[in-house]
């Protein structure tokens, strides 16, 4: 059901400084940036490697857009840092069906646009040992919209 980690979040207050961090230090690239105005960010992807099941992974940029959304608040309390780890599926619908009263409680349901095109849920971190917890189909495995 779960076939790679996806990305890491990382929750930072200027996303221009910790690209540039990324990049002097790691060489790694951005290969998308977007405004997610649903959740309050603005965001960079940089690819860290591909994985056997012909995705990839990434680290997830976050800065926040607006002082009330959930990034920001949580830098208000814990400082910037890892904020969720997202893990891949092929069927992001599936997955939530099978979550579903069985498990973590599921944040997004149905599951909503995210990054780079890709359909994706939050399971609640309380319980998830304390991680926020992301499920994402990316769009390039979705076939659900045909
Ligand atoms: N990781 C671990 N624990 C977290 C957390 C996180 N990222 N965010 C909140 N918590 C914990 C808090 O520490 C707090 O615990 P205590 O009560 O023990 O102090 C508890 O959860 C409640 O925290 P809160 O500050 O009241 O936060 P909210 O209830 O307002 O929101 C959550 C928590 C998970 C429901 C909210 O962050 C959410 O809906 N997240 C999903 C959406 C999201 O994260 N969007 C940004 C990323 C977008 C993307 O990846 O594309
Ligand atoms: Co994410």
């Amino acid at each position: 059901m779960f076939t790679r980690v996806d990305h890491i979040g990382i929750a930072c207050r200027d996303l221009d400084r910790t690209v540039e961090h990324y990049r002097s230090v790691f060489g790694f690239e951005v290969c998308h940036e977007e405004v997610n105005e649903g959740q309050g960010v603005r965001e960079a992807m940089l690819r860290v490697n591909g994985t056997d099941d012909g995705g990839a992974t990434y680290l997830q940029l976050l800065e926040p857009i607006s002082p009330d959304s959930t990034v920001a608040r949580w830098i208000e309390r814990h400082g910037e840092g890892v904020h969720h780890i997202a893990f891949g599926s092929p069927d992001v619908h599936a997955a939530v069906e099978r979550l579903r009263g069985h498990g973590p409680r599921v944040l997004f349901d149905p599951p909503q646009r995210a990054s780079m095109g890709s359909t994706a849920t939050f399971l609640h971190p309380k319980d998830c040992h304390g991680v926020l917890t992301e499920v994402v189909t990316s769009a390039d495995e979705d076939r659900s919209s045909g």
